[in-house]
């Protein structure tokens, strides 16, 4: 009896620590996010130290620039190792638990902001991190023409999963350039004023404009990234995203992402397209062949049709951006006075530059990219695409294919088949 005990003892002890193994191994993966954060930017085939700091921007590689859609370029890891679950059905589709393990890009979320944004920040950040960040951890970079406060850096530090960092604008980067007659911007914001411009009057908008187009990429804390993504206060994200958008990026060569294209004012920017003409005419190398004219004009680039891409959602190559071709644009823009003498934005400008001086394969539509800012949604066109991913927009609501939205126009540059359900939501 005794010794029949003790087997029995033995036994639910040899159970136990079976038990114990089996749980260990299967959770390993969610339980050491900092084991799986090591993977960013490894080679992965070699198992050799990681290289988180290397440039991973397509730039420097040998794909050339007319290169056909979807151009893969070289990665330092082996990309079907660690295959990224881009539609339904794909391998790993249904693992949305944990720290994904893989490669990670040298990215980070990037948002302009005030103090008194925090709690409007906070809600973006708490999306983006439900539906992609917290299996992905990248970082976030806040930037600020003010210091940030302590309860601005509190706040946003516990929802980031990954590392915050916290940066304030030079003043010259955020000031009048002495080339711009003060007066003359002064009479210009009163007349928009009067016209019932909406940020007509507003001096700190203009220089938030200007700004985002030609400053942010720069400042010191962007210089350690290749590829950002820009998120404002208020946004929404209506869809799980189950794969890396960075990493897509980089592996099909693109430089430039968004989700909602509209026409501008013209009210806003009545010389834009002189002084972008005045731009190629000077500068005709950085015109890419096979760029997306197209998009911006009827006439083969005579008249602009106003068409842009709404820049307060973005992913997109910082390395492009710092590019001699984008810095001379910026500069030769900014040269003409119309971020102060109009209220040039940093849509139309951004937009302007990525469909002249990218080949169009360089420019991506993100259809399963959910997202709101006041007052348009992007909600994925295909119904069994919407209840894959889980998404919680109500496709009436979808600007795609309205009247006012420019993303007809650019699925017709490109050739490219429209979602099924389309002409449904054109009203
Ligand atoms: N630090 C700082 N950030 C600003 C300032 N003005 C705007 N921003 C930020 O710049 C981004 C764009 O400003 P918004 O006010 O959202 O401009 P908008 O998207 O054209 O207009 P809304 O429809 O009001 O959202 C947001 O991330 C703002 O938080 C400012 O004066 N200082
Ligand atoms: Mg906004």
């Amino acid at each position: 009896m005794a010794t029949g005990s003790a087997r029995h003892v033995r036994y639910v002890l040899i159970a136990c620590f079976l038990l114990a193994v089996f749980y260990f191994v299967s959770n390993s993966r969610d339980i050491s996010p900092s084991l799986s954060g090591q993977f960013a930017g490894t080679n992965t085939k070699s198992g050799n130290a990681p290289e988180a700091q290397q440039p991973v921007d397509g730039s420097s590689s040998s794909v050339a620039k007319d290169s056909p859609n979807q151009a893969k370029i070289k990665t330092n890891y082996d990309p079907s190792e660690f295959p990224m679950a881009l539609k339904p059905g794909d391998p790993g589709w249904d693992d949305l638990a944990g720290i994904k393990d893989g490669p990670r890009m040298n990215a980070t979320f990037v948002t302009l902001a005030r103090n008194s944004d925090v709690w409007e920040i906070a809600k973006s950040i708490r999306q983006v991190e439900d539906r992609f960040n917290r299996r992905y951890n990248y970082d976030w970079v806040f930037l600020n023409d003010q210091p940030f406060d302590d309860t601005f850096k509190k706040v946003t530090t516990s929802l980031v999963s990954g590392k915050t960092h916290y940066g304030l604008i030079p003043v010259e980067h955020w000031s009048f350039p002495e080339w711009i007659d003060r007066d003359k911007a002064e009479k210009v914001r009163q007349d928009m004023k009067e016209a019932k411009i909406i940020y007509g009057d507003s001096v700190s908008y203009r220089h938030m404009c200007r700004f985002e187009s030609g400053f942010f990429f720069r400042q010191e804390l962007m210089m350690n990234y290749d590829y950002y993504w820009r998120v404002e206060p208020s946004i929404e994200l209506y869809c799980d995203i189950h794969y890396d958008p960075f990493r897509f990026m980089h592996e099909n060569n693109k430089k430039y992402g968004f989700v909602i294209s509209l026409y501008e004012y013209i009210e806003t920017i009545p010389t834009l397209w002189d002084s972008v003409k005045k731009f190629m005419k000077n500068h005709p190398e950085h015109i890419a062949a096979g760029n997306a004219m197209g998009f911006l004009s009827e006439d083969g680039g005579e008249t602009y049709n106003k068409c842009h891409f709404w820049s307060n959602f973005e992913i997109g190559s910082l390395n492009w951006l710092r590019s001699k071709a984008y810095i001379d644009y910026f500069e030769s823009l900014d040269r003409d006075g119309g971020f102060f003498y109009e209220r040039w934005g940093d849509a139309p400008v951004h937009s302007i530059a990525a469909a002249l001086m990218l080949p169009k394969e360089e420019i991506h539509f993100f259809e399963d990219i959910a997202y709101y800012h006041v007052p348009f949604t992007h909600c994925p066109t295909d119904d069994k695409l919407r209840t894959a991913l889980r998404c919680h927009c109500n496709p009436n609501e979808n600007f795609d294919w309205k009247g006012y939205s420019c993303t007809t126009r650019w699925f017709d540059i490109n050739n490219m088949e429209k979602p099924e359900g389309w002409e449904d939501q054109k009203k």
